[in-house]
């Protein structure tokens, strides 16, 4: 999978309205690779579209090999989530290629990229132009990433946000309230984000636990949705939103 075949993948799904779930693994988190696998293959049944894996803080290029190597069984896109040039593997098929738009420091918005690119062409790794945009509680990514988070209730400060990221190309809009969020990202904020994205895929993470969160971001306008610390905290509950997800797709 190494030309555009996982932008193709997703956008597919976008264009029938298939709204995505998309399983995030930190590799600091992964304590071992028996369960790992075990709920890997729970959610993959379940319907999950594509594997993520990154992390903020303590994650090294070997680990994110062998959490990568485990994922790539399961036949599903393996992109990778970077927090830093750390975080990239020769072993994934593609990344989000990000830049931290509302950071305070220019290597989160910039930096990391320009360090990263060559390593991204080495690997040839799929490049997938992310503008990440961290809003509300903001948690380690918004800490690390030196971010201002955009408060929950200016909405229409998100959407400028979202307008700039088209404006300059970018392919995929992602809007994070940070891993463990203690509320995710209201509805208003991503109905508003939503109405400007124009073809971006507007892909909604940080704080969902439940089905019925996903489904009010799916309702909002979320292409996609990302859920991370339910998967390591209540596997069955992490199950129960991909179904959520997928039968809301093929009900619209
Ligand atoms: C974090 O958006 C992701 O980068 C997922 O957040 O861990 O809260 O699901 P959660």
């Amino acid at each position: 999978m190494k030309s555009d075949s996982v932008h193709r993948y997703l956008k597919n799904k976008v264009s029938y309205n298939e709204k995505i779930h998309l399983t995030l693994i930190d590799p600091d988190k992964v304590t071992s690779f028996e369960e790992l696998e075990r709920i890997a293959d729970e959610l993959f049944s379940a319907g999950t579209d594509a594997f993520l894996v990154g992390g903020s803080v303590g994650v090294s290029e070997r680990d994110v090999d062998e959490v990568v190597k485990a994922l790539k069984k399961f036949n599903l896109p393996v992109i990778l989530f970077p927090g830093n040039i750390s975080g990239l593997s020769r072993e994934a098929d593609a990344l989000l290629f990000m830049s931290l738009l509302n950071s305070d420091d220019p290597y989160f918005i910039v930096g990391a990229a320009v360090l990263g690119a060559p390593i991204v062409l080495r690997y040839e790794l799929e490049a997938l132009p992310t503008a990440y945009i961290i809003v509300g509680y903001g948690g380690a990514a918004g800490y690390v990433g030196r971010a201002r988070p955009i408060p929950y209730e200016k909405p229409e400060l998100g959407a400028a946000y979202v307008l700039a990221a088209k404006y300059l190309g970018m392919k995929y809009v992602y809007l994070e309230a940070g891993s463990g969020a203690p509320e995710p990202i209201p509805q208003e904020f991503i109905f508003t984000s939503s109405k400007v994205k124009g073809d971006a895929v507007l892909i909604v993470g940080g704080g969902i636990r439940t089905p019925d969160q996903a489904l009010n971001a799916v309702k909002a306008g979320a292409d996609a949705i990302v859920t991370g610390t339910v998967i390591e905290k209540n596997p069955k509950q992490a199950t129960e939103i991909v179904k959520a997800v997928k039968k809301y797709s093929r009900k619209h």
